[in-house]
This record gives C-alpha cells, structure tokens and sequence, in this order.
C-alpha cells in the first residue's frame, strides 16, 4: 500500500481563521446577515455548544455529475425533504432526527479498514475522501417502508475503496459498521437495540458499479442527518443498507450479521433488494410515495436498476433475495 501522503493544501480548512474571529463579532454579523447566520452562531451567544467544526473536504464539491447517472428517470427531490426526513436511528425513532443529529462530532473521524486485507490501516475520512475520484451521481433511493426519493449524492465508487482495502483472497463479505457512542447518540441508549448500526454486502455486490461511498448531497459535504461524513449508497436494495457515518470495513469470509437481520429476523434479512412482489409484513412493496409530492408511483424490481445488478443474483435462488 502506498505511503499516505499530506499535500500542502490538505489542511487548508483547518488553518482558516474563523471570520468573526478577525472582524469581530457585531461587524461579522452586520456584514453576513445576522438573522440568517444566528442558528449557526448561536454557540457565540455564551452558549455550551462547542463551536461549528468546518466541512470534510469542502474543496472537492460540487463535483462532475457522472454522464452515466445524469438522469433518474423521475424529478430531483427537492432538497428540504431529503434533509429533513431522515432514518438515523440513533439519534431517534422518528423522522424528525436532523436537530439530535447535530451532535455528532465529524473531527476526528476516522475509518479503520480490516480483516481480511493485505494490510489494515486507519485512516483519516478527510483524507479517504481527498484520496478518492469524486462524482455526483443521480439516483433512485427507496425505504423499505415505501416512501422514496431522487437525489444528487457525491461520493466514489466503492470499488475504489475495496481496490485501496487490497483484500486477501479469502475476503467474500464487506462488513459496515457505525460509530458507538451513546453520549452523542441518545438512540444507543436504548439497549434492545444491537449497537452499533451493521450492514455488509458480498464482495461482488461491493464492487458492482452502482455501489457507491457517499460523501456529499446536492453538491455539499454530507449533513450529519444523512450520514456525514460517509455512508454507504446501494440504490437497488432497501435503504436500511445504505449504512450511515461509517466508522469502520472489515472484509470478512462468514457473513455479517447486520443490524435489523438481529432486531426483527423474520421482517428483514442479508439481501434486501427491491421487489414489488415480496411484500414486508408491515408494508406492501407494490408502490412507493415519492417525498415531496406525496405522489405514489409503482416500484420496480431492483429499484429499476436490474441492468446493473441482476446478474449477481442468478444462481442464489435459495436466497431470500427480497427480504
Ligand atoms: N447508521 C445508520 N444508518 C442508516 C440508518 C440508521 O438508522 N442508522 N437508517 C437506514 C434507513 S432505514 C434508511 S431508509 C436510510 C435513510 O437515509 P436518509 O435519511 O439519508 O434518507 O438510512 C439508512 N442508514
Ligand atoms: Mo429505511
């Protein structure tokens, strides 16, 4: 594996002096609009919040939307809708999560890669990021509970970071896991839940070119509500897979056992594709609600990109494939 290398730029934000700190504060909130820039500067105001922490990598977006994934099909979601109806868990069982979510502290964060590699390393997302080819990609994204949207993610392929991983031979798994830490996460307080937050793909499936490690949102660094500073994108499976603030990838030969396989084993299990045929106990999978319009559409087989990964498939039809 290569020597990871820091360029001169690479700690650009760090070294930027807050601007309230040089013009002073009251010149500061006359020159930006105090009214607009007060949620963000509240901690100013003597408040025990720690202060704003700057952007990952906020020097690489937007990036190039690829040509491949221009179009989905279907208009974007408008943006207010897909940060303000989140699934995190761990900062609430609602959809209302984004304020708790604030919490999380993006620096440092790094991801440790591990198991069955060449060699294991920890490295800082920061630097992941800047190591990695960046594009925007359009897609399709659908909860298992039948609301669905379309939106711009940045991120890179996640072939590129198996590539990076080097695993050995025997690797057959990718497995995902979150960040623990329940002071920030009031959701890891409850302990019926299996913390932390798990999810794995084959190694086929992870190399796929649709699988993609998401590091931004309609051209902006990844709010923490939908997984800052980087999760996981697999557009033809239920978005439970698409794991959120990945803390940790370990290759492995046994499959993972992931988080809502272990909370309800009969409701959710390894593979969970798309299929309008396979209804959920709880939800009919026949169509899906798009936010923002409200409009239910019918869904399709691998969330319609059964071009790009129906071939994995073939041959595991003793699989609960749909579930
Ligand atoms: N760590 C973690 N990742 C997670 C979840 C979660 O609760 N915790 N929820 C999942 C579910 S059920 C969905 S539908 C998507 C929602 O992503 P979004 O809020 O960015 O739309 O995140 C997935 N990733
Ligand atoms: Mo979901």
């Amino acid at each position: 594996m290569k020597p990871i290398r820091r360029r001169p730029w690479d700690e650009r934000e760090d070294r930027v002096t807050p601007p309230e700190a040089v013009l002073g504060r009251r010149r500061f909130l006359q020159g930006s609009g105090a009214v607009a820039t007060a949620p963000l500067f509240g901690w100013f105001e003597g408040r025990s919040e720690p202060p704003p922490e700057p952007a990952i990598a906020p020097e690489r977006y937007p990036a190039a939307r690829s040509p491949r994934f221009a179009d989905a099909g279907r208009p974007l979601t408008p943006e207010r809708y897909a940060l303000s109806y989140n699934n995190f868990y761990e900062f609430g069982t609602g959809k209302d999560v984004a304020d708790a979510a604030q919490a999380l502290r993006l620096r440092p964060w790094t991801v440790r890669i591990d198991g069955l590699v060449e060699r294991e390393i920890e490295i800082d997302a920061a630097e992941l990021i800047r190591r990695m080819p960046l594009e925007e990609r359009i897609y399709r994204f659908r909860c298992v509970e039948a609301w669905a949207m379309v939106v711009p993610w940045t991120g890179f392929p996640l072939a590129e970071l198996v590539a990076f991983a080097r695993p050995l031979s025997a690797a057959r798994y990718v497995r995902f896991e979150t960040f623990l830490d329940p002071d920030t996460a009031p959701g890891q307080r409850l302990d019926w839940f299996p913390w932390p937050y798990v999810e794995g793909l084959t190694l086929e499936e992870a190399t796929n070119e649709l699988a993609l490690m998401a590091t931004g949102l309609y051209g902006r660094p990844l709010e923490r509500q939908n997984g800052a500073p980087l999760r996981l994108v697999v557009p033809w499976k239920y978005g439970f897979k698409s794991i959120k603030s990945i803390r940790r990838i370990t290759f492995t030969a046994e499959r993972p056992r992931t988080f809502w396989s272990v909370v309800v084993p009969h409701e959710y299990g390894f593979w969970a594709n798309v299929n309008p045929d396979v209804p959920h106990p709880r939800w009919s999978q026949r169509t899906e609600r798009l936010l923002g319009s409200d409009e239910r559409v019918p869904t399709r087989i691998y969330n319609g990109y059964g071009a790009w990964v129906g071939h994995l498939y073939r041959g595991l039809a003793g699989e609960e494939l749909f579930r």
